[in-house]
Formats: structure tokens, C-alpha cells, sequence
């Protein structure tokens, strides 16, 4: 068992508003979970010190502890960079019409198939590893950028490789129906059976993903083209999510819901009737401020429609190369709260108990006994100073599976 004390707790559950810090807190785990949290008396008088059977005690150093935070929606395994797009894209030349022209996820398709599984998970380590600093504890990874039975395949391997190499669970996504390949120009629907009969069953087969994904855009693919997708994923019992309405209102939420998707992710443009399906479902609505903000948006996602209809809002940093190459987590935190209006309580909730929502996950997101023992000290006074500077410091502790992961130093 160890003791985590001298901590200052938001454990985001059953919280009293304006009392959801513990002051003088402590933890108990023992292996990968949590025994008690609260206040450090009440914690050290259900503690058997006695017994002498608290191996450790870590000194938090009065920092802010937090439930580990978890990046919901990135794309992190990719090949080359999307610099001379983003130059095209300053020129004038919006990011639809450079996906019109040939360019866009293709672009990054084609370096990604030139890239080998090693150098992939090689450039996934170095961007996971930042993101670690920031308090990660949960990753999700889609594919997507592969288009083909190998090297989507290639992708959800190097995905999973992280989890050898760094302290961090992480949660795979196919996203298969992510773009038209260029051999199937003009044949999304052939693309379309390509994904359900061969990739899909394939990625199935041996386990290589957590959920289905799917672009729902003019861009890329039709509801009734995701349909079909959703519908083969229910056949070999795989939880949906699902990129919708970020462009355009394409109905994306209401068929999001229909599938009892787990999530549906950018949201700019739902109405309020998609809102209520979403409520409806129980899905949680994934907001994406980096994509919103690196394309210049200017519609932000309904949330007042989404505290009204109590739908969560998780928040992701959505990291990919074309529309929001951003790793830091904090910084997202920032951005919610400045361009969609967030409080800084419900955007810390977005990176933890509702971004556990979004991964089906049940064990974690809060700080409670049973849950994993997953946290992340900041050396911040409330959530507001986690919030309100652009780039917080990194945390000072991060906990995984009760390990102490950062700094790495100090792993026992
Ligand atoms: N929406 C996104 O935000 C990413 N994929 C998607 O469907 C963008 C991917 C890219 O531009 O490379
Ligand atoms: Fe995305």
C-alpha cells in the first residue's frame, strides 16, 4: 500500500460546488487502485499504519491531484507534416477545398503508407511522451490515415506499442472510413464495402481496436454510408463513435445516437434536436477547441444546448497533422474555456469523468476507492490557474496504475 499525502484533492465526484477541493488530502492504494481518499485524518484513520502494511508514502508537495487526465480523441500515429497546407491555408485556401483538390488526409495517407510500423510508433512514442508530462494517464489513438487493410493495421500496432513503452493506457480506434482513397476515387461506396467486409472484420479478428470511427462530412463520407459501417460494427460487437457535424449540419448527431455511439465528436453545427438525441443516448459530445481554433471556425459548438439537455462534454486535443497539431492537453483546457465558454470546473470534468465516458471506461475519471489509482499533481492553487494561463507547467507528479510515472527519477 502507499500513502499519497500533503495534497490538495479534486477527486470530480460528488462534488459540492465551491468545496470540491480537499485541503490537507491524502490517497491510499494499493497495486493499481484506489483504498480511500479524503481528508488525511479521516484517511489515516481507516489506514492499517499499525500493521505497518503502507510500504510508501509520497509527499505530494501541497500541489492540486487530480484523477489522471485522458485525451479522448487524437490521431497521434501519422507519417510526414501538413506545413506547406498550412502555408496554402494562410494564402487563403480553405482546408474543404485543399481536400477537394487531392490534398489534405490524403496527403498524410500517403506519407503514413511510405512510413514503417517501427517509425511510426517511433514518432507516436516522442508526441505520447509530451502529452504523459501533461498529466495523461488514458490515450485514445484512431487509425484512419492507412485507407487499407495493412496499414490501418500497421497503425493500430504502432498504436498499441505505447503501451509497452510508456506508462500510459491506451485505447485504439478504427477509423477506416475516415477519407476516399485515391484508388477508389469516385467509389466511396466500393471504399465503403472495402472497410466492411475486409477491414473492419480483419481489425476485428485480432483485436487490434476498442471502437469504431467514422467521418460523417460532404468531405467524406454520407450518413448512409457511415450506416453500413455502424451496422458491421454492431454485428461483431464494437462501440461506435463518430466525427460529426464539424462542417456542416449532416445529421451526424442524430446517427450518432441512433447507434448509441459512445461518442460524437466535434459538434459545431448540430441543432438542437441532434442535441437531444445525443442526451437521448447517452452519448457524450466530444468538443475539439484545437481543430476549431487551427481552422479558424466561427461557429462554436451548442453548449449551452448541451448543459440544457445535461449532455457531457468531454474535451480532446483531437492531435493530428492537418487541423489541430496540438499535444498539450492544458492548452485545451484554455481554449474552451475562451472560445466555447466553458467554466474551468466543466473542462476539467471534460479531460477526466466525461472523457472516461467517451472510452466505455468505468474505472477511472474520478478519485474515488475502487477506481484506478490514476492521477496527476499540478503545482497550481484551483482549477481556475489550471485553466486561465495559455501553457500551465507540466505536472509535477503523474501516478499511473499506482506507479509513480513522472518524474521518472523517482520510480521506485
Ligand atoms: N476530423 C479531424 O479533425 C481530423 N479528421 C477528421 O475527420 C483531421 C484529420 C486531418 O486533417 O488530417
Ligand atoms: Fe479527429
Amino acid at each position: 500500500m502507499k500513502l499519497w499525502e500533503n495534497a490538495r484533492i479534486v477527486p470530480m465526484a460528488d462534488a459540492v460546488p465551491g468545496m470540491e477541493v480537499i485541503d490537507d488530502g491524502a490517497l491510499l492504494t494499493d497495486g493499481e487502485s484506489i483504498l480511500a481518499v479524503g481528508p488525511r485524518e479521516a484517511v489515516l484513520s481507516q489506514t492499517p499504519l499499525a500493521d505497518k502494511q503502507v510500504e510508501e508514502v509520497v509527499d505530494c508537495g501541497g500541489g492540486l491531484v487530480l484523477p489522471g487526465l485522458i485525451d479522448c480523441h487524437t490521431h497521434l500515429v501519422y507519417g510526414g507534416d501538413r506545413s506547406r497546407e498550412f502555408e496554402q491555408r494562410l494564402e487563403g485556401v480553405s482546408y474543404q477545398e485543399i481536400s477537394r483538390q487531392g490534398g489534405g488526409i490524403r496527403s498524410t495517407v500517403a506519407a503514413t503508407r511510405e512510413t514503417n510500423q517501427q517509425e511510426l510508433a517511433a514518432l507516436a512514442l516522442d508526441r505520447a511522451t509530451r502529452m504523459c508530462a501533461n498529466g495523461v494517464t488514458t490515450l485514445e489513438v484512431k487509425s484512419g490515415y492507412g485507407l487499407c487493410v495493412e496499414d490501418e493495421e500497421k497503425m493500430l500496432l504502432a498504436a498499441r506499442s505505447l503501451r509497452e513503452r510508456l506508462p500510459v493506457s491506451v485505447h485504439t480506434t478504427f477509423l477506416g472510413a475516415h477519407a476516399i482513397p485515391e484508388d477508389f476515387h469516385e467509389r466511396s461506396d466500393d471504399y465503403i464495402q472495402l472497410v466492411c467486409e475486409e477491414m473492419l472484420p480483419s481489425v476485428a479478428r485480432q483485436g487490434l481496436a476498442d471502437s469504431v470511427d467514422a467521418f460523417c462530412e460532404n468531405i467524406a463520407f454520407s450518413c448512409q454510408q457511415v450506416r453500413r459501417v455502424f451496422e458491421k460494427a454492431r454485428e461483431l460487437g464494437m462501440p461506435v463513435r463518430l466525427h460529426a457535424d464539424q462542417l456542416t449540419n449532416g445529421g451526424g448527431a442524430a446517427l450518432a445516437a441512433e447507434f448509441g455511439a459512445l461518442s460524437a465528436d466535434h459538434l459545431e453545427y448540430t441543432d438542437e434536436a441532434g442535441v437531444k438525441a445525443l442526451a437521448e443516448s447517452g452519448t457524450v459530445a466530444v468538443l475539439l477547441p484545437g481543430a476549431f481554433y487551427f481552422l479558424k471556425e466561427k461557429q462554436c459548438p451548442p453548449v449551452e444546448l448541451f448543459r440544457k439537455h445535461e449532455v457531457p462534454m468531454a474535451l480532446a486535443t483531437d492531435y493530428n497533422p492537418g487541423s489541430s497539431p496540438v499535444d498539450s492537453l492544458l492548452l485545451v483546457l484554455n481554449m474552451a474555456c475562451v472560445m466555447f465558454g466553458l467554466t474551468p470546473r466543466e473542462s476539467v470534468a471534460g479531460v477526466t469523468i466525461h472523457a472516461a465516458k467517451a472510452l466505455g471506461l468505468s474505472d477511472r475519471g474520478v478519485l474515488k476507492p475502487g477506481y484506478r489509482a490514476d492521477f496527476a499533481v499540478f503545482d497550481v492553487e484551483t482549477l481556475a490557474h489550471l485553466c486561465y494561463p495559455i501553457g500551465v507547467a507540466p505536472a509535477r507528479l503523474v501516478v499511473q496504475a499506482g506507479c509513480l510515472t513522472r518524474p521518472l527519477h523517482q520510480r521506485p
